[in-house]
């Protein structure tokens, strides 16, 4: 049996396409079902649904053999104890740094409203600036507006989310896409399924990018 975990949401909605490619199509929809285990069309493949931020620790503990986790969950959990062997190039935005539009420039010192203290410490760090990092597990959005930090540093897709709250992006931190992720034990012992899942995902994603062209 091949585990696979996936969050609800955008996730689960980008893998969906990859999956069916694969001939795998889960035979519940976690939109309408409190499973939190979904049986496929591929009886030895099963989709575990959990939390974005939790799917880089069940693959890496073995209680799933592969995953699909955004680059910015990734980073947060550290991923030596993971392969990577593939961006899915699916839920992609971008990381970066946003403050009230009337600011001029992000002071020197400054104070960072994120839930990726990690990544927002290294970048700060990188350009030379003291960031004084507050964690937050949601709503970043409002910090600077109640005066809780000056700048934050979330996830961008449309920009909607920062203009809806007098925000403007600044800087670009990274490019995020989700990634598959695979539990290095499974690796080796299952590994002419998982290899060749990735080899049925390097196909689909070249026909995409043909498509693009
Ligand atoms: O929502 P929940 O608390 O359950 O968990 P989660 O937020 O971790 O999950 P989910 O499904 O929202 O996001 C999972 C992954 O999707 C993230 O880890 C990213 O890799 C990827 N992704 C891609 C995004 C976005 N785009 C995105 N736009 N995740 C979140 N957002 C949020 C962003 O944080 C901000 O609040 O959408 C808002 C900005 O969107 P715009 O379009 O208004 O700019
Ligand atoms: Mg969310």
């Amino acid at each position: 049996m091949l585990t696979i975990a996936v969050s609800k949401g955008r996730i689960y909605e980008d893998a969906l396409p990859l999956l069916e490619a694969a001939g795998i199509v889960p035979l519940d929809n976690p939109k309408t079902s409190r499973k939190l285990i979904l049986a496929t069309t591929r009886p030895d493949v099963q989709l575990v649904i959990i939390r974005a931020t939790d799917v880089p620790t069940f693959v890496e503990y073995g209680a799933a053999d592969l995953g699909v986790a955004g680059k910015d969950v990734l980073l947060e959990h550290g991923a030596e104890s993971l392969y990577e062997p593939l961006d899915l190039k699916i839920a992609a935005c971008r990381l970066m740094t946003a403050t009230p539009k009337d600011m001029l420039e992000i002071p020197k010192r400054v104070r960072v409203a994120t839930k990726y203290v990690k990544t927002a410490q290294s970048y700060f760090a990188s350009r030379g600036i003291q960031a004084e990092i507050i964690k937050l597990y949601g709503s970043m959005e409002l910090a600077p507006l109640v005066g809780l930090a000056d700048c934050i540093v979330d996830l961008v897709d449309t920009g909607n989310t920062l203009k809806a709250n007098g925000l403007e992006p600044r800087d670009l931190i990274m490019d995020i896409s989700s990634r598959l992720i695979v539990n290095k034990a499974a690796m080796k012992m299952k590994h002419q399924d998982i290899q060749a899942l990735i080899d049925q995902f390097k196909i689909t994603l070249a026909q995409r990018s043909q498509a693009n062209l």
